[in-house]
């Protein structure tokens, strides 16, 4: 091989292999639920870690165990199928959260299954299929609700205005921390009519986003609704800062380092028109706008266990595909935006699985023939991780490549023959 031919082959391809594979499939849609009517159904899905179980909200009679139709909780199972967790008349258990095991699901509920709820407030309760429930608070003034599982299921925030732990004699809406060995710790304390709610905790359970009107930190005279992280170590940072819209219902990754959230602030520069946005805020490299539209409404963030993918719904054509109605979308830091459903009907929160290739939602389409009626089913969205390591060849690199290596293939016949012309 001459002197530039094996660096010019080695040059081109390098050329080749740095030309990105970008493999972002589609992704399959499954109906979970196949039922009829038309109340409060198959809503409020979560996810464990590995993704193959739901618990989620029903109306619906799944198993044959929910004649009197109450909102019930269910759980899911990719092997086993339905499970009913809760079992209550005309009341409501809702608004469940699954640790990563898939075998704890903490949710909120104003019955009384366990005879220590005869007030009927919304309490906190956990379920865990092989010890049974507990109802985590005990209260009679208040409420109790959004309950948020970490992934062990040994500690739960959620929201509340009851006094759980002597500090909220005012009533107002705190964020409350429940760790199974030491019990409650009142994490937020908001006075003067403000309010601290829609919590969501990371996986280990030290780190908690949530929004608030309140000024704990100083930072948010002015009152507006504004994305915190409390930390156990760390204590609470305030995350957004904006003098006029809001942010809310922040969703939190893994690690806590990064929460995805919706908000009608200009937080970036680029929402001035104030409409609800999605945001990614990440500890090091700050904000980033996920949507941009002008009067789309963008909302009901779920984020995976790495950060890296994110769900929400939209009234928006995002895609330009020319739909209507509320869609499910994916965003993903490397791939971009993926259309999740396309329908003429509605579809409703979704949540994405740690793994990110998995998001449950709630749809009164009918994908795939099984929901003419139309009513609120639950989904289950496949959309597989972007094959993003296999290098892809231009054409025009292959054609450099063939002609680099003819050329070095003749000229070391020419050399051989040089050779056996000189022996
Ligand atoms: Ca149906
Ligand atoms: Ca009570
Ligand atoms: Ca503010
Ligand atoms: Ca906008």
């Amino acid at each position: 091989m001459g002197r530039l031919g094996w660096p010019l082959i080695a040059g081109v391809l390098l050329l080749v292999a740095v030309v990105p594979g970008r493999a972002q499939s589609a992704c399959s849609l499954t109906q979970l639920t196949n039922t009829t009517g038309s109340s409060f159904f198959n809503f409020f899905p979560a996810f464990n870690a590995a993704g193959n179980r739901i618990v989620f909200n029903s109306s619906a009679d799944l198993v044959g165990s929910n004649g009197d139709g109450g909102v019930e909780a269910f759980l899911w199972d990719a092997s086993i199928g339905f499970t009913q967790i809760t079992n209550v008349n005309s009341a409501l258990s809702v608004t469940p959260s699954i640790n990563a095991a898939g075998s704890r699901v903490a949710f909120q509920s104003n019955t009384n299954p366990l005879g220590t709820n005869g007030d009927g407030n919304f309490e906190i309760f956990l379920w865990d299929a092989s010890t049974g429930l507990i109802q985590i608070t005990n209260t009679t003034k208040g409420n109790s609700a959004t309950p948020k599982i970490n992934a062990a299921g040994n500690r739960i925030a959620f929201q509340s205005t009851a006094d759980l732990t002597g500090n909220n004699s005012d009533g107002s809406l705190e964020v409350f921390l429940w760790d199974s060995s030491t019990g409650f710790t009142q994490i937020t304390d908001s006075v003067d009519g403000k309010s601290s709610f829609a919590p969501a905790i990371n996986a280990s359970g030290d780190r908690i986003a949530f929004e608030s009107d309140a000024d704990p930190l100083g930072g948010n005279g002015d009152g507006n609704f504004e994305i915190f992280l409390w930390d156990a170590s760390n204590g609470l940072t305030q995350i957004t800062n904006t003098t006029s819209g809001g942010s809310f219902f922040p969703a939190i990754n893994a690690a806590g380092n990064r929460i995805a959230f919706q908000s009608i602030a200009d937080l970036v520069g680029t929402n001035s028109e104030g409409n609800n946005e999605v945001f990614l805020w990440d500890s090091a490299t700050g904000f980033t706008q996920i949507t941009n539209t002008v009067s789309a409404n963008s909302s009901t963030v779920s984020i995976d266990a790495a950060g890296n993918r994110i769900t929400f719904q939209s009234n928006g054509d995002l895609l330009g595909n020319g739909s209507n109605g509320v869609e499910i979308f994916l965003w993903d830091a490397s791939g971009g935006l993926t259309q999740v459903t396309n329908s003429n009907a509605d579809s409703f929160f979704p949540v994405i699985a740690a793994a990110g290739n998995r998001i449950a939602f709630s749809s009164s389409a009918n994908f795939s023939g099984n929901n003419s009626d139309g009513n609120s089913e639950l989904f289950l969205a496949s959309c597989p991780q972007s094959v993003a390591e296999v290098p892809a060849v231009s054409s025009l690199g292959l054609g450099v490549l063939a002609t680099l290596l003819g050329l070095a293939a003749a000229w070391t016949l020419r050399r051989r023959r040089g050779h056996y012309g000189c022996g």
